[in-house]
């Protein structure tokens, strides 16, 4: 252990511990800008390139980045001297010097860390902006992603975001000096690159350089139109993060507020993407066991393990990295398109909706949600997906006092759901969904405990061992792209340790970690309170298997027969392409 005093307060660190861990140890807050460090998924950017973090070291000359000066025994830290200060503001003043000065109708507004440190260090003139024209770039507007690098300050998170955490490689710094930014291969648009779309880099981006395609005027152009029917979505993580936006506690659970805001906003249905989840866990469930059956049996022609197909981006990143596998993952759409289907089918045919008619708008934690409703082959069963970040704008557009809203319910019937498919919204949670139902299936027993905790945990890469029946059932989980990358190589080399399922979320932490959530600017602590809010309510939900949801049975009944029947795969599953 090693001793370090900052500003007079005195701690004891590990080795290797930096003078920003020690200082947040003391309770020292010292500002910073590039740094990223995401506990539990082990990964740390240390870049040190902004300098906003300068301290002052006792017995040196220069001052030092607190981010990435190692602390040795004995050291004494000043953190607030008028030189530190000085020094921090010129920094400061020389990123807004070359950055763009339209703050009000910026993206980022309001979520922007380098105005809340312009705001914080009082500057109320930009120096060394008078002489010279600043670097320009052109803007970018992705299906997902709305790139403006003018606003870059080369913090490089999103470049340790894509290639460190992602292993996906889109992003990396081109230039030098005045004229540096982070930018794709040959300039190619994010679509023509190997981007999955999963938003981490926006998610960690601190200023307007990095956005999502905001599709806000389109939902409230549908909205405006009398000849529509407009029908809502939610996602499961949704409910779980959206009243940060609106000051609550990290992990506070808004479900009703919710509904009440979307009815409040005037959408006809208000539906849940669970329902959908619940859905997707009957015909992935019946493909695993129809997978396992058939293996058991001797057929050497079955692809195991299955891997999980909901999340977009994990889609996009097996497609262009893995597509020597693409006979392994189940073919059930995901959620959110499994929703879209079902409503301009067997809903609008139940309420003699023309599908023309029909628009149907999702609301998610994500952007690669975005990308996968533009897919040809899903021939627009969704026509408009917001992030969470989206639904908080229209809300407060429509100046909705959301916190004293009354609680609402979903309408129905596509907006009954299981605990099953709530839990759906973080990491494990897909896969403790499917063994539920798989196991009462198989086995033909009532579970007595739904839970397994086996499952759950917040390891990058996690394995378990369920017992259905007679089987072990091996279960690989990753969440994050890189540890996704970890077990597919794994499968590449012959699946030595022998799973027959494998559950991955591109974002760390899974859906409640999305790229489309409220900016936590790096720190996982709240991705992990939303986790636990997601459990929360999967536990006081009445009903927690998927095959138990009343309505989805009603579904099977009257309109799709069983899982995989023919119609299920017309509409519900889908294909994966190189
Ligand atoms: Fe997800 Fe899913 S869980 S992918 O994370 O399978 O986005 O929340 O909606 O589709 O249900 C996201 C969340 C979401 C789908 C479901
Ligand atoms: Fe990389 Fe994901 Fe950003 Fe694409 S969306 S550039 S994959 S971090």
């Amino acid at each position: 252990e090693l001793k370090i005093t900052i500003d007079g307060k005195e701690t004891m660190v590990n080795q290797g511990a930096t003078i920003l861990d020690a200082a947040k140890q003391v309770g020292v807050e010292i500002p910073t800008l590039c740094y990223l460090n995401l506990h539990g998924t082990a990964m740390k950017s240390q870049t040190a390139s902004c300098r906003i973090c300068v301290v002052e070291v006792e017995g040196r000359k220069n001052l030092a980045p607190a981010c990435a000066t190692p602390v040795i025994n004995g050291m004494v830290v000043k953190t607030h001297t008028p030189r530190v200060m000085k020094s921090r503001r010129m920094v400061l003043e020389l990123l807004l010097s070359d950055h763009p000065k339209d703050c009000l109708s910026c993206e980022k507004a309001g979520n922007c860390q380098l105005q809340d440190m312009a705001v914080k260090f009082g500057i109320r003139d930009v120096a060394f902006n008078e002489n010279h024209a600043q670097s320009t770039y052109p803007k970018q507007l992705g299906v997902s992603i709305m790139r403006d690098m003018d606003k870059c300050i080369m913090c490089r998170r999103c470049e340790t975001m894509c290639n460190k955490v992602q292993t996906v490689g889109a992003l990396s710094g081109v230039n030098r000096g005045f004229n540096a930014f982070v930018g794709t291969a040959f300039g190619l648009p994010l679509e023509e690159t190997v981007c999955t779309q999963c938003g981490q880099c926006v998610a960690v981006c601190p200023t307007g350089a990095l956005c999502e395609n905001e599709q806000v005027s389109d939902v409230l152009s549908g909205l405006a139109n009398p000849d529509k029917v407009v029908v809502v979505q939610t996602a499961p993580a949704v409910r779980a993060a959206l009243g940060e936006e609106f000051g609550m506690e990290a992990g506070t659970l808004v479900t009703g507020k919710m509904v009440a805001a979307l009815k409040e906003l005037g959408f006809n249905y208000v539906f849940d993407t669970d329902f959908a989840a619940d859905v997707t866990i009957m015909e992935e469930g019946a493909e695993l066991i129809d997978r396992l059956t058939r293996s058991i049996k001797g057929d050497k022609s079955v692809h195991l393990p299955i891997l999980t197909s909901c999340c977009p981006a994990w889609v996009n990143f097996y497609e262009t990295q893995f597509s020597d596998l693409l006979d392994y993952p189940s073919t059930a759409k995901s959620p959110q398109q499994i929703f879209g289907a079902i409503a301009k089918s067997y809903f609008a045919e139940k309420m003699n909706i023309p599908r023309e008619k029909m628009i149907v708008v999702s609301i998610m934690p994500c952007l690669a949600k975005k990308y996968e409703a533009d897919r040809p082959e899903f021939e627009k069963d969704v026509d408009i997906t917001l992030s969470t970040r989206e639904l908080a704008a229209l809300i407060k557009q429509a100046n909705i006092d959301f916190n004293s809203l009354e609680e609402a319910e979903f309408d129905h019937p596509l907006g009954e759901s299981t605990g099953a498919a709530v839990i759906f919204g973080t990491t494990g949670g897909v896969i403790e969904a499917a063994v539920r139902t798989a196991y009462e299936k198989v086995t033909g027993e009532s579970l007595g405990k739904v839970d397994f905790e086996e499952l759950r945990g917040f390891d990058g890469v996690r394995a378990a061992t369920v017992k259905v029946g007679d089987l072990d059932l091996k279960i690989g989980i990753a969440h994050g792209l890189g540890n996704a990358r970890t077990l597919m190589e794994e499968l590449r080399n012959g699946n030595p340790r022998g799973f027959h399922a494998i559950e991955v979320m591109a974002c760390p932490g899974g859906c409640v970690g999305g790229g489309g959530q409220p900016y936590h600017h790096g720190n996982i602590e709240v991705v992990q309170k939303r986790r636990e809010a997601l459990y929360r309510e999967d536990e006081h939900k009445p009903l927690r298997k998927s095959h138990e949801n009343p309505a989805v049975i009603e579904m099977y009944d009257t309109y799709f027969g069983h899982p995989m029947s023919h119609k299920a795969h017309e509409l519900l599953h889908t294909h994966y392409t190189k």
